[in-house]
């Protein structure tokens, strides 16, 4: 085990599933509760109240990359809040407005309970316009809304972030971050990338049906681009002194992947498409790979 702190939570071990991976039921949620190996759980980005989501297919896997355009399936806030585990929870809070996520961010941050974090959703791909934090100036507008509505976070508190692809980006969320960095405890990168689309050559049509095909690509195929907004930030925030922790989250199958991340910078791991692929034994593989790592270099 590899037991790492973010902001006041302690967990055994600091690869875990990524937001809306194994997550939206109770017995998901179970499964991640009993695979001794992750080391906490992130429950599946929701509403205020349960949503369907998009239309099936929304879902399409190949040997090196995943599109999905779930669409914020999810059975609502309470459900999630009135899951209890041992490990760590975070919550990750969606929404479709900033109101909604104020709502949310509201109920989440009364509840009287330890163990407990909140994991921001501000960059969903999937639900016709992105999110927030696509851009600054709506990160900016976003962010002075919710924490001028809710104050300071009670609880262990972070954004999910979509990938950036130039230094101009970087700099200007890092920006808006290092405003916030009394609040802000980690940011998890990335979400999936944005507006993927593959054909299915037999029936000559998109693969996946809402969006017009578009949906968000993960999967081993987008690991450089999470390593690269995870080294970006880490960097940023060393040479700032800005202490938010970054999560890396993007392409990981190996042990050899879980320790890229490491060297990019992440404090801990999340885990997407390959655990939707092969289900929960994943955490056990990926420690098991990682020890063996440590161990060739003597840690
Ligand atoms: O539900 C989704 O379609 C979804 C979400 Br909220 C997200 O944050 N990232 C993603 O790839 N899919």
């Amino acid at each position: 085990m590899y037991p790492v702190e973010i902001g006041k939570l302690k967990l055994r071990n600091f690869i875990y599933n990524a937001a809306g991976v194994w997550d939206t039921t109770t017995s998901q949620l179970g499964d991640l509760t009993s695979s001794p190996y992750c080391g906490a759980i992130t429950t599946k980005s929701c509403t205020i109240v349960p949503r369907k989501g998009n239309n099936y297919p929304k879902y399409h896997f190949t040997s090196t990359f995943s599109i999905n355009s779930n669409g914020l399936e999810n059975m609502g806030l309470d459900y999630y809040l009135n899951y209890k585990s041992h490990k760590p929870i975070f919550y990750s809070i969606g929404g479709l407005s900033d109101t909604e996520r104020i709502q949310m961010l509201e109920t989440t941050f009364d509840l009287e309970r330890d163990n407990i974090g909140v994991e921001l959703n501000l960059s969903c791909p999937n639900l016709g316009t992105c999110g927030p934090a696509y851009k600054s100036h709506t990160l900016i507008e976003s962010l002075r809304k919710i924490f001028e509505a809710v104050g300071r976070p009670t609880h262990t508190f972070g954004l999910k972030l979509p990938p950036y692809f130039i230094p101009e980006d970087f700099r200007s969320i890092a920006d808006v971050l290092d405003a916030y960095k009394n609040t802000i405890d980690f940011i998890t990168c990335i979400n999936s990338v944005p507006n993927a689309v593959d054909f299915d050559i037999n029936n000559d049509m998109p693969t996946i049906v809402p969006n017009g095909g578009y949906g968000g690509l993960g999967g081993a195929t987008i690991l450089p681009i999470a390593l690269s907004n995870v080294k970006h930030f880490a960097d940023i925030f060393k040479e700032d002194k800005i202490d938010i922790a970054v999560i890396g989250c993007g392409g990981v199958t190996t042990g050899a992947d879980v320790y890229k991340h490491r060297l990019a910078g992440a404090t801990a791991v999340q885990v997407g498409t390959h655990l939707w692929q092969n289900g929960p034994d994943i955490f056990r593989q990926l420690h098991d790979e990682y020890y063996l790592i440590m161990q060739r270099k003597g840690f």
